[in-house]
């Protein structure tokens, strides 16, 4: 597969908290690294996405006394699940695996730093007021087809894929390249489901092989 110029590669927050180790960890999310290693070099233009939360960010339990993660409460008008504390600026958690390729990316797009408000896409806050500016530099570049992967699939990864789509990018989920971190067992199989009835193609990695 000839991929071009109006394709970008999205990765969405491979970041130590969220591996296995790591205080928010999807199991067995270090498994999908060699995968999205192996993709990168089909692509010209590789972002990646990275979860960058103030300490006192609200969607963390901990700065809701008597809150434990998992909770869900109403913030501001929307409903927040509750988080372990996780990619705290400038922490470990918060990094990017070593292991991950990013000679090639062409920008980082952070996210999460308005500590009233979460933001699991890469595009936009969930009150979908803060805008990261993703939509204008792939569009500026001439995209018109994005390729998502990284984590989480139920959570990060499923809200940007969706953003995107919305946005009228022609929008490619690369599903052995995620995985979810299933809060509830089945969240995984349901954001595939959802993505899928939105119109996001889902491919595997081997899509680029043929
Ligand atoms: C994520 C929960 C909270 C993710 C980020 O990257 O999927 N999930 N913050
Ligand atoms: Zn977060």
């Amino acid at each position: 597969m000839k991929m071009s110029k109006k394709d970008a590669l999205i990765i969405v927050d491979v970041q130590y908290d969220f591996l296995p180790g790591g205080a928010l960890a999807v199991s067995e999310g270090d498994q999908i690294i060699p995968a999205i290693n192996q993709i990168q070099p089909y692509f010209e233009l590789i972002v990646a996405t990275q979860d960058w939360h103030p300490a006192e960010h609200l969607s963390f339990a901990a700065n809701h006394p008597g809150k434990i993660p998992g909770e869900i409460i109403d913030l501001d008008g929307i409903d927040q699940v509750l988080w372990p504390v996780h990619c705290v600026q400038g922490s470990k958690g918060a990094e990017f695996h070593q292991d991950l390729d990013n000679s090639n990316w062409k920008a980082i797009f952070q996210k999460g730093m308005n500590p009233r408000v979460d933001s699991y896409s890469g595009f936009f806050d969930n009150a979908r007021r803060g805008d990261t500016g993703l939509a204008d530099f792939l569009r500026k570049a001439g995209v018109e087809r994005i390729f998502v992967c990284g984590l989480a699939q139920d959570y990060c990864v499923k809200f940007t894929a969706l953003d995107g789509n919305s946005l009228g990018f022609e929008t490619f989920l690369i599903q052995d390249a995620t995985k979810a971190v299933n809060l509830d067992a089945n969240d995984g199989e349901k954001a595939l489901q959802e993505m899928k009835s939105k119109g996001i193609q889902l491919i595997d990695s081997s899509y680029f092989q043929s």
